[in-house]
């Protein structure tokens, strides 16, 4: 029976991050995507100045690129892009909805890029194409008919800064804020976090700052996968002799080994470089008991060093000056004994002493996070915590120090930047009526989880999605799909099918756009475009390749289109301008946003880009005190509301983590390399005593269920288990597999993430049904 079943293969990797693995894997996907002639090319210009922005992370592009600014990853996401796969409307005349909707996020991305606007037909449940004037005309009356707090418009994080903010002045001409992005189920926590402790809502350091560090903390970040371009500073700094101690559940591979594929000396020699000094396996959720015991011990080695007559180990001139709050957060430090701070980290004293006591000894200290601290329902307070700790030191506003988010999607920061947000008090409302005669509605708009709460209510009735795969990336998906149907109004702009698409509301369109890597010709003339990375600097980019289709039009046209169908001239827009020449709407961002933004087309062509103003890396504090905050949690356990019975030992608090085969819901393939998994996603990673406790096995099939809230049936599964380094009591399977089991609720108090890194569920042994197995063999068989 199991014949029929592709059983997991699970064999540890020995090998280092990069390396032939890598090379090897990008190739794979070259030859698979039949992009060998397009994309080899493209990769030459991939991050360069004249070239295009990978459309993968956010990490930061440096000002003298290698002479391959790309990685692994990057490589794969611009061969899924440049694919010569189409799926046209002989796809959808041969495959009804209801049909699609049993194919794998693999297989609908992979059949390849949407080439013409179509329109959903109820009746023969199929998409059916249409012109594009047409359906700028059918939507814009649609939307005229809904009432616009109706209506969302969602961003995922990838279109430019002129496209996004030609996107947030069409929703508010319209009459909403409701435009949640990608943030608010990513680093939503920390532009809240940030911004409360010390007055700017993203990260301080930039490039230059891993040339001068001394010592670098990683925190619930998977940068071997995830941003993988960020291993070359890191090996620097590694050879450099900076220490880089790290938190994390699980030894991920690129925190522990790294060989820079591009360096011939090093695929060919023996050396790998040893990434992380130091690896504490934290339990999940564990982070801030782990580092109150480090502050624990910083505040004791200062009392002895000054009792001793030795120099402080605390900056307290900086604290004094620059900070407010540090009393009580002395005293919340205090208040925690030893016991119960190994208790909640997982970790001993004596290793906590041990990162402490590196840190101390360091001068310019940086710290990295992601997911891991901002996906957990004190997630804002996780964030803070690493600010406390860098602020005992002054590390923050000094060269080669500071704190450094790793952004997800590659413009995600920069369209907050420039107005998509659901709160109208981040926008400057004064000049937006200024400059193009209408009100900023002064009503906060919904966040991701609220819009989804509105489409269960049925408060929503319009969305539009300016990319993502929203379905699939929200929580609670079992519980969203049937009330999605109930929507009277579904747009969206992609490049690629996915499931969102499948789920259409009762009048539905999808329309194709132009990706990044693409040439972007208006009335035959070249435009460029910009973006804002992960450390604040602002680039200017061009597409290099033709495009996928002759029916494809720019996000920038598109939204035009919707625009002048929407609002005739309620408003003092000239949409149609702005789409025949970018640079004009550069110059209405720069004239909302003079301070960051001014002169932005000559400047966005700098080497590395140009930096917004952070007063925070100057040690001015845009707080409501003036000071950096010292901000005491109010609990060591980051998810304390869903605390189960301890007595309870069958509940497990499970993580969603990415694949080194993903980018979000786009599944590129069934491999994790670095965690030794091939041929499936279908896994649960457990401890091995847990299996044995549990009565199960490794190799065992089970269901996983969500353990809070049992009036609701949450399930997904059957999952293969794989015993696994990891702490007791935790577990870690895949997102977006598992976000059915993540109830809508459950989400960062103060930010309203979701959090994806803690659910407690159980388990149940289960065999694959034989629906499951003819599915996953169906899918086996999609992969080539
Ligand atoms: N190739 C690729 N690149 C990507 C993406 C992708 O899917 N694929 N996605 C992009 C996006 S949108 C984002 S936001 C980023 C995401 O990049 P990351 O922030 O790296 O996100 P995740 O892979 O979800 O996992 C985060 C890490 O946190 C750890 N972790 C989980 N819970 C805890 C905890 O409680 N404490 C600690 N200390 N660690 C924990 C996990 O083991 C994992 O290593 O990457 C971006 N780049
Ligand atoms: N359980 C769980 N849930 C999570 C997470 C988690 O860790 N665990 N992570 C969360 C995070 S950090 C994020 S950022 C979200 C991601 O959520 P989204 O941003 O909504 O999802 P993506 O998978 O990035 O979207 C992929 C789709 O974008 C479209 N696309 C690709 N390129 C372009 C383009 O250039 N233009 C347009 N218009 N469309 C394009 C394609 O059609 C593709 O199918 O998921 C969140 N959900
Ligand atoms: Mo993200």
């Amino acid at each position: 029976m199991h014949l029929l079943h592709p059983q997991a293969r699970y064999r540890p990797y020995t090998h280092a991050s990069g390396g032939w693995g890598s090379a090897q894997s990008v190739m794979t996907i070259l030859w698979r995507e039949q992009a060998l002639q397009r994309a080899p090319l493209a990769l030459l210009r991939q991050n360069k100045p004249n070239g295009f922005a990978c459309v993968s992370c956010a990490w930061a592009k440096p000002g003298n690129p290698h002479a391959l600014e790309f990685c692994e990853n990057g490589a794969k996401a611009t061969a899924w892009e440049l694919t010569t796969y189409r799926t046209g409307p002989d796809f959808f005349e041969q495959h009804t909805l209801t049909e699609l909707r049993d194919w794998s996020d693999y297989a609908l991305e992979q059949h390849g890029r949407l080439t013409h606007p179509l329109r959903y037909d109820p009746a023969s449940d199929r998409y059916l194409p249409t012109r594009w004037a047409q359906a700028y005309h059918d939507i814009g009356a649609q939307l005229r008919q809904l009432s616009p707090n109706e209506v969302v418009f969602y961003a995922s994080g990838r279109a430019s800064l002129e496209a996004s903010f030609m996107y947030q002045l069409l929703a508010r001409a319209y009459g909403t804020n409701n435009l949640p992005d990608s943030s608010n189920m990513c680093h939503e926590s920390t532009s809240v976090g940030l911004q409360e402790s010390i007055g700017v809502p993203v990260g301080t350091v930039t490039l230059a700052d891993f040339e001068l560090t001394d010592c670098l903390f990683f925190f619930g970040q998977n940068v071997g996968s995830n941003s993988p371009r960020m291993l070359h500073p890191l090996q620097a700094a590694r050879k450099r002799g900076v220490p880089v101690i790290t938190f994390n559940p699980i030894r991920e591979r690129g925190l522990e080994r790294f060989v820079n594929p591009q360096s011939p000396g090093e695929m060919l020699g023996p050396q790998s470089t040893v990434i992380s000094t130091q690896y504490h396996q934290v339990a999940i959720g564990g982070d801030t008991a782990a580092v109150i015991g480090m502050a624990k011990h910083l505040l004791a080695m200062d009392q002895l060093a000054r009792a001793d007559g030795q120099p402080a180990v605390l900056d307290h001139d900086f604290i004094a000056e620059h900070t407010q709050g540090f009393e009580a957060f002395v005293a919340e430090v205090q208040r925690h004994p030893w016991a119960e701070l190994e208790r909640c980290s997982g970790l001993s004293r004596s290793a906590l002493e041990a990162a402490a006591t590196v840190y101390a000894r360091s001068q310019r200290v940086m710290v990295v996070y992601g997911m891991g601290m901002t996906q957990h329902r004190h997630g804002v307070e996780n964030v803070q915590m690493l600010v406390n700790l860098l602020l005992m030191r002054g590390n923050i506003g000094k060269p080669g120090a500071g704190i450094c988010p790793v952004r997800g999607h590659s413009n995600v920061q920069g369209q907050r930047t420039v107005g998509i947000t659901e709160d109208p008090a981040k926008v400057p409302g004064d000049k937006i009526e200024q400059l193009f005669g209408f009100k900023v509605p002064p009503l906060k708009g919904t966040s991701t989880v609220d819009a989804c709460a509105g489409v269960i209510e049925g408060s929503i009735k319009g969305f539009i999605g300016l990319g993502g795969n929203f379905l699939r990336a929200v929580p609670d998906t079992h519980r969203m799909e049937p009330a999605w149907s109930n929507l009277e109004l579904h747009v969206e702009v992609a490049t690629k099918l996915n499931r969102t698409h499948l789920v259409p509301g009762k009048r539905a369109w999808l329309l194709p756009c132009l990706g990044r890597i693409e040439m972007d010709r208006q009335d035959e003339v070249e435009q460029v475009y910009s973006t804002e990375d992960s450390t604040g600097c602002v680039h200017g980019w061009k597409g290099t390749s033709e495009p996928a289709g002759e029916h494809l039009r720019s996000e920038v046209a598109i939204i035009a289109g919707l625009a002048e169908a929407t609002l005739g001239d309620r408003v003092r827009i000239p949409w149609a301008a702005w789409r025949r020449d970018y640079a004009l709407i550069r110059a209405a961002i720069g004239e909302v946003y003079p301070q960051i933004f001014h002169d932005m087309e000559s400047r966005m062509w700098e080497p590395g880009g140009f930096h917004r103003p952070l007063p925070a890396s100057q040690r001015q504090w845009k707080t409501d005190s003036g000071k950096a905050q010292f901000i005491a949690p109010r609990s060591l356990n980051e998810d304390s509301d869903v605390e189960i019975d301890p007595t309870r030992r069958d509940v497990l608090q499970l993580m969603t983590i990415r694949s080194n085969d993903q980018f979000n819901t786009t599944v590129y393939g069934y491999d994790d390399r670095f965690r030794g998994v091939k041929g499936t996603r279908s896994v649960i990673f457990l401890n091995h005593s847990d299996v044995i406790r549990l009565g199960l096995a490794p190799g065992d099939w089970v269901t996983l269920r969500t353990a809070i809230e049992p009036e609701v049936r949450r399930q997904v599964g059957p999952f293969q288990i794989i015993a696994y380094d990891i702490p007791a009591g935790c577990a870690a399977a895949y997102y977006p597999e598992c976000n059915a089991l993540v109830p809508l609720w459950h989400h960062a108090e103060r930010s309203k993430v979701p959090a994806a890194k803690s659910v407690p569920i159980t388990l149940h042994a289960a065999l694959p049904s034989a629906a499951d197995r003819a599915h996953e063999l169906a899918r086996s068989d999609q992969v080539v």
